[in-house]
């Protein structure tokens, strides 16, 4: 598995380039250009200026996450068209830096979802946790209030361009039905993976967070069987997933690790972390380690590995530890804790399979 590190960009983030490469196995920078709205083209200059900054500093480019989707291809507009052809022209400039994985989304209106992004935990971290009956409670104006207009920085999924039209999106999505979705999901993928393929870049689609629809919006990255559907939409190897533990998690009827058994070969992309499920659907986000959440990080690594997954993979969000100040999820400390126990549980099965590291063996171990 080859560790990557999202970081948001220079001056948009609060960890650094020289933080991330002190963190054992880290090899690339996870990017976007955050401050492009959804449907703009992404100029290659600008590309090639995050390409420089991070090369310069060891990391390499190759996966971008997100390339965010307008809605207008969502709803099956009209104008989608237009979209779409920028969309492939982004992907061609990417190609042209040498970027290998696009991880984006098909969630209508919101990214993930969340109710509170500092809920405290007994020993005093505070983490990004989901409250079922308030999704249920509030309204949505009320609930973006509450998360995205209290923060320093602008969080991907929940853009102040994306939220300043909300009335408007709800309205459009009114008639929208899961189907329809689907149908328009495959509409742009029939247009854009063959744009992928020829530029050698594997679309990797990131499962809906929570996955089950939120005030009213249809969500389709959901299950096995789902995924199972999106990859037989264009059954080509560069119409992949982003499997998500986390986001799939949150549905303990998801067997994740028989989804990296099923799917391998379509899974360029990984964000492993953990989440503790409550019987009322609740979640909060914990540790990476086992035994602090519901999802099965031991036997999803060994999936990955008995696979023999050769792919990115990135802790995903953290808890806010130790004091630190960061963007919601995207500390320094807790992901690189994760990323440790991730090499941990990789390393320790590594071991297994090829026997005692040479440097024991001559030592007789
Ligand atoms: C949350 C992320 C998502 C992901 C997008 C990809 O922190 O995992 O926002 O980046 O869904 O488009």
């Amino acid at each position: 598995m080859k560790m990557v590190f999202r970081w948001y960009g220079e001056g948009n983030d609060t960890v650094t380039l020289e933080q991330i490469k002190q963190i054992p196995g880290v090899e690339g920078i996870v990017w976007a250009l955050h401050h492009l709205p959804a449907g703009e083209e992404w100029p290659l200059e600008d590309i090639m200026e995050v390409k420089q900054v991070c090369e310069r500093n060891g990391f390499h480019i190759e996966v971008v996450e997100s390339v965010n989707i307008h809605e207008d291809i969502k709803l099956g507009l009209p104008t989608r068209d237009l979209y779409i052809e920028r969309y492939k022209r982004t992907i061609e400039n990417l190609g042209k830096a040498g970027v290998k994985v696009i991880c984006y989304n098909f969630m209508p209106v919101f990214d993930w979802l969340r109710t509170d992004l500092y809920k405290e935990a007994a020993d005093g971290s505070t983490a990004l946790f989901y409250e079922h009956a308030k999704v249920h409670h509030i309204n949505p104006f009320e609930l973006v209030d509450q998360i995205a207009n209290n923060l320093e920085y602008t969080m991907p999924g929940w853009e102040p361009e994306r939220l300043e039209h909300l009335t408007r999106l709800f309205e459009a999505y009114q008639n929208v039905t899961e189907e329809d979705l689907w149908s328009n999901l495959q509409y742009f993928l029939e247009q854009i993976i063959p744009t992928a393929a020829r530029c050698g870049i594997k679309m990797a689609i990131h499962p809906d967070d929570p996955p089950w629809p939120v005030f009213g919006l249809p969500r389709m990255i959901t299950s096995g069987e789902n995924i199972g559907r999106l990859l037989r939409l264009v059954d080509h190897p560069s119409n992949g997933i982003t499997l998500c533990s986390g986001s799939l998690g949150a549905n303990p009827k998801n067997d994740i690790t028989g989804m990296i058994k099923a799917y391998a070969e379509r899974i360029p992309f990984a964000h492993i972390r953990n989440i503790k499920v409550y019987e009322n659907r609740d979640f909060i986000e914990t540790s990476h380690r086992m035994a602090d959440g519901s999802v099965d990080i031991c036997g999803i690594v060994k999936a990955y590995h008995e696979t023999g997954f050769s792919g990115y993979v990135r802790p995903d969000h953290g808890r806010h530890i130790w004091d630190e100040k960061c963007r919601p999820g995207y500390g320094l400390y807790d992901r690189a804790l994760g990323i440790m126990y991730l090499w941990g549980i990789w390393d320790s099965l590594e071991r297994e399979k090829r026997g005692a590291s040479p440097c024991l063996k001559s030592m007789n171990i």
